[in-house]
């Protein structure tokens, strides 16, 4: 069920602390955690607690958390200093979505390009 906790899910794992995790902050509802394959300098995940399959999912479900996750990907921009950064959202398998569980990347420190891969 939508923001219950899944046993085969990853991120899930990461929040009941049976996976480790760089962990960058934490609020009530979210966690953020530095990405076990960065693609830049910073490469941080925020995800919600509660799972949600992914920012859509989120969005139509819970929607204050969602807002809750964007509110932190502001924050860690903050705490490592980023002017400019990425925030991406890949949302289904041809977006490159590969955990299911909804996460934001937050990504800079070097120069992005556009339009993204
Ligand atoms: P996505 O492809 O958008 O679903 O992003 C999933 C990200 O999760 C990917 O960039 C790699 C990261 N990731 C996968 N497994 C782990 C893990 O065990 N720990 C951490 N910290 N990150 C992981």
């Amino acid at each position: 069920m939508a923001g219950e906790p899944q046993d085969d899910c990853l991120f899930c794992k990461i929040v009941g602390g049976q996976v480790p995790a760089t962990v960058v902050r934490e609020t009530e509802t979210t966690l953020a955690f530095r990405d076990i394959n960065p693609q830049a300098p910073t490469h941080v995940l925020v995800i919600p607690k509660a799972h949600h399959e992914n920012a859509a999912a989120l969005a139509a479900d819970a929607p204050e958390l969602a807002a809750d996750v964007l509110r932190e990907t502001r924050a860690v921009a903050e705490d490592e200093q980023l002017d400019s950064y990425r925030t991406v959202f890949n949302t289904g398998s041809g977006a490159g979505q590969t955990v299911w569980h909804a996460h934001a990347h937050v990504i800079g420190g070097r120069g992005l390009e556009w339009p993204p891969g």
